[in-house]
């Protein structure tokens, strides 16, 4: 059975609310218009589509992946690119800085004429969506932060040592967050259109990359702000990010976002996915560790001055970072100057909005002494953004085994200090 043909059919034929749309669809005008001015062939011209000044040169660090060698043989290695927060303003991330995680895949190349999004499992009707499908139904456009949730954590071998290290700079510590404008479908809407069957109580999310990434996430969560988003910025998603279709998952842990998303399964249990059970949770010295935890917790960090910058001369700077929290919108930001003594409300820049990176300033002037500058995020529920110490007490753990253990101690977000010696250097002062 073609799944495809017939799907299509079926979510024209009951998308009785949305009946009054031609079955044709809304189709863009394609005409080419002659380019009066362009460039001799071979240069590309850049008032066609953007380039940012040549003297702009911040980017995104990282690795391609690749095999790395372990004693039970060799592993691919994850695909991750971090933001560079040093050089971040504002709150919103451009795509082409937008950090990358990707389980050892390229991105998938998925023409959006001929993808489909499968919904089906514990359902009434099971639907196919084409992208030109789902450009028809009532949109949202939102601002949600994702990360990570192996984000900042001062553990996990190999790549940990790098941002421990005294030399770490914002973009090594933090820089598996960003934050976006994206734009798609609420999850509930499909869901109501496919009818969800009494008894369904998870979905599981699959992408279409060689590797088929999958997720298993609660109904609740789906049937509450979950995506299916297809734009990023004001523009159709990166590949990077998931094009042609993705979902966005605002608050938890990166994971759940699945990229090239091209089925959902309602189900009555999770599935307990490889990335889900054995790979992502932290693991505990006692060797217990912690499934299906998805909510990232209450985080801020300086973004400026902060780590391998320099203070050129005494005098005036406004500290700047970012503030987000996986279970609302941010309430406050504080920062100390002297290493944690007395703190001070900084200032929110609005938007504030809820589960995105909020922008915050603190005016500060440099005297020349020692100084440690970190920042401390309140959310809306009242979450205070514990310290590094406050975090191995309550998961019962040493400072010292996060430090040392090759596991991942993931979710982690405590306070983030940075060193301001008599020079003006800025150093990473977490460990
Ligand atoms: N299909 C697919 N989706 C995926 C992944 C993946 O490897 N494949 N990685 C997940 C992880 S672990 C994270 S942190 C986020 C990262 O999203 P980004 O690459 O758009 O920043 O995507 C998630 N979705
Ligand atoms: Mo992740």
């Amino acid at each position: 059975m073609n799944l495809t043909q017939s799907g299509r059919r079926r979510f024209l034929k009951n998308t009785a609310a949305f009946a009054g749309l031609a079955a044709a669809g809304v189709r863009s005008a394609s005409g080419q218009m002659a380019n009066l001015n362009a460039p001799p062939s071979g240069e590309k011209d850049l008032h066609e589509y953007g380039a940012r000044s040549h003297y702009e040169t911040s980017i995104r660090t990282g690795s391609l992946g690749g095999y790395e060698t372990t004693p039970t043989g060799p592993r691919q290695r994850d695909f991750g690119f971090r933001t560079p927060l040093q050089n971040s303003a504002g709150i919103i991330t451009p795509a082409s800085l937008h950090f990358i995680v990707s389980h050892g895949y390229d991105p998938p190349d998925l023409d959006p004429r001929h993808h489909r999004l499968l919904i089906h499992g514990m359902v009434d009707r099971p639907l196919t969506f084409s992208v030109e499908d789902l450009l028809r139904l009532p949109s949202v456009s939102r601002l949600h932060f994702l990360e990570c949730h192996g984000n900042s954590a001062p553990s996990g071998a190999p790549t940990a040592a790098a941002r421990i290290a005294p030399n770490a700079t914002v973009q090594d510590t933090h820089g598996l967050t960003s934050c976006s404008e994206w734009t798609g479908v609420p999850l509930s809407l499909l869901l109501d259109q496919v009818g969800v069957k009494k008894g369904a109580t998870w979905i599981v999310a699959e992408g279409a990359e060689p590797g088929k990434h999958a997720k298993s996430i609660p109904i609740e969560k789906a049937a509450d702000d979950v995506l299916v988003v297809y734009s990023q910025n004001g523009e159709a998603l990166r590949p990077e990010q998931g094009y042609p279709l993705r979902l966005l998952v605002p608050g938890w842990q990166g994971i759940n976002n699945v990229k090239w998303l091209r089925q959902i399964k309602l189900v009555d249990e999770p599935y307990m996915f490889m990335m889900e059970t054995t790979k992502y949770p932290s693991v505990h010295p006692d060797g217990t560790s912690r499934w299906f935890e998805f909510e990232l917790g209450a985080k801020s960090v300086i973004t400026r001055p902060s780590g391998g910058q320099e203070l050129p001369s005494r005098g005036f700077y406004e500290i700047t970072g970012l503030a987000w929290s996986g279970a609302a919108a941010v309430r406050k930001v504080e920062v100390s100057t002297d290493g944690g003594k007395t703190w001070a409300d900084a200032k929110l820049q609005e938007p504030i909005a809820r589960k995105a990176h909020t922008r915050f300033t603190f005016p500060w002037t440099w005297k020349g002494e020692e100084s440690v500058l970190q920042s401390r995020c309140t959310d809306e529920t009242g979450q205070v953004q514990p310290t590094i110490n406050v975090i191995a007490k309550s998961l019962n753990i040493e400072v010292d085994y996060i430090r040392k253990t090759s596991a991942m101690v993931g979710d982690f977000n405590a306070i983030q200090p940075w060193r301001v010696d008599r020079s003006g250097r800025i150093q990473n002062a977490l460990l």
